[in-house]
């Protein structure tokens, strides 16, 4: 029996019913690209194919082999009536590791860029989402101050050859992940972990960020330049004033971080309550190159924790009973959103908002040609209210990016998440539009502004 297919509706009278407010679909080049053979290998590679990292134990050797099938993808983009795509470019794939740019990678996004741009579709490039050279990764990777220079000079190339293909630039997805994941607790490529290398690393992340920013304020004059970071709000567990702290000191050390150097040029005061070895190595004038002024804030959200005090730690995380999660078990919780928004934009002097990624997994199964994924449908409903409610505020918000286009490689659980609007067959490749992606599409089209 087939049930009629949910709906999305956008808020009445909001400024996500206007023209001018941009949604789109994002991806990561290690996620979906596959075609590993023609690009340098990266981190992921090498910690994929480290037994018992991956739970699946696969990697992105083939993934969504998007560079074999992108000319179809974009179409498909089209299809979904958004006005927008964030990709991200593979650092291994645009350079060799001599640093010359490698010749059918570039052609490679040069071609897509322009197939996107024919179509009207404005392009959101991220510069690094993850995929670090692992010839850079054996020179110390993040923790190698040289790295962010490294980066700086790949930035200068990947903008001289793009040019005005790109609507935006982002920096970097999400160094938390990159920082904390893959250096403090390793979890995620390079798999390494230590306090000391996650503080460092996030720090020589920010200054890339920071160097990176000037080169393409130079090059692309045009365009729109920022970062993309990911928050997930701490709440206490109680409002004891003890609760209260430790949920605090979370959001510090995960959060505050990331955006606070950005804004005011210092990392959180507890910084200081760091053992002195765990502290970064801050050169003088490394603050000020980080807080560069940006034209856009990308914001990632997913979902929020929970923590307590605890006797042995700052802070201890809490898992609820009794609340909705998606495939993946994180909470939903779309009050948290529009509270992180209305409190960044309390917090610092923000420039404009996109939220680069907002997503849920779920365990989707397509019966014939349909996947009825009502539980990512109410997701996104409930989480375009919340932007709604935030911009109601007063929080300037000008585009929401559903993650993801389609399902691919989700880092540590490998294939056994699915996030797409569009599910994929990995064994055939097929790509069939999930009900979510057919209500987004019907929620978005009807506003005409191309
Ligand atoms: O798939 C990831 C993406 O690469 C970065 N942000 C979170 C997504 C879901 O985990």
């Amino acid at each position: 029996m087939t049930t009629n297919r949910m709906t999305l509706t956008l808020p009445e009278d909001s400024r996500l019913r206007q023209p001018e407010f941009l949604y789109g679909v994002a991806t990561a080049s290690f996620q979906i690209e596959g075609a590993a053979e023609t690009r340098q290998p990266s981190i992921w590679d090498r910690f994929c194919a480290t037994p018992g990292k991956i739970r699946d134990g696969s990697n992105g050797l083939q993934a969504c082999e998007h560079v074999r099938y992108w000319r179809e993808d974009v179409a498909l983009i089209e299809s979904l009536g958004v006005d927008a795509y964030r990709l991200s470019v593979s650092w291994g794939r645009l350079l060799n590791a001599d640093g010359s740019i490698n010749e059918s990678g570039a052609q490679f996004y040069l071609d897509l860029m322009d197939e996107l741009n024919r179509k009207g579709i404005r392009v959101f490039v991220t510069l690094y989402h993850w995929d670090l050279p692992q010839h850079l990764e054996d020179k110390g990777g993040w923790l190698n101050r040289d790295t962010a220079y490294q980066f700086r000079d790949y930035a200068d190339k990947a903008s001289r050859l793009f040019g005005s293909r790109v609507y935006a630039y982002a920096t970097l997805n999400e160094p938390f992940c990159s920082a904390y994941l893959g250096y403090e607790i390793g979890i995620h490529a390079p798999g390494k972990a230590k306090r000391s290398y996650g503080r460092q690393a996030a720090h020589n992340l920010l200054l890339a960020h920071g160097l990176a920013m000037s080169v393409l304020r130079k090059n692309c004059p045009d365009g729109l330049h920022g970062i993309v970071l990911n928050f997930t709000p701490c709440y206490p567990l109680s409002s004891s004033p003890a609760d209260k702290a430790a949920a605090r000191y979370a959001d510090d050390y995960f959060n505050q971080w990331f955006i606070r150097p950005l804004f005011t040029g210092e990392y959180p005061a507890i910084l200081s309550s760091l053992e002195e070895a765990d502290r970064p190595h801050i050169e003088p004038g490394d603050m000020a190159i980080i807080a560069e002024p940006l034209d856009y804030l990308g914001v990632n959200y997913y979902t929020r924790e929970i923590y307590r005090a605890s006797p042995d730690a700052p802070f201890e995380t809490v898992q609820l009973d009794n609340v909705e999660r998606t495939d993946i078990g994180w909470e939903v919780c779309p009050e948290a959103f529009t509270e992180l928004l209305c409190s960044l934009h309390k917090k610092y002097p923000l420039p404009p908002i996109y939220i680069t990624e907002n997503g849920a997994a779920t365990a989707d199964e397509p019966v014939g040609e349909r996947v009825a994924d009502e539980q990512r449908i109410r997701y996104y409903q409930s989480h375009l209210n919340a932007v709604h409610k935030a911009i109601e505020a007063g929080v300037d918000i000008r585009g929401y990016f559903a993650w993801s286009l389609m399902d691919n490689f989700e880092w540590a659980e490998g294939y056994l998440k699915r996030f797409g609007i569009v599910y994929v067959d990995y064994p055939t490749q097929k790509r069939i539009i999930k009900d979510s992606g057919l209500a987004y599409r019907d929620a978005i089209v009807w506003r005409s502004h191309k």
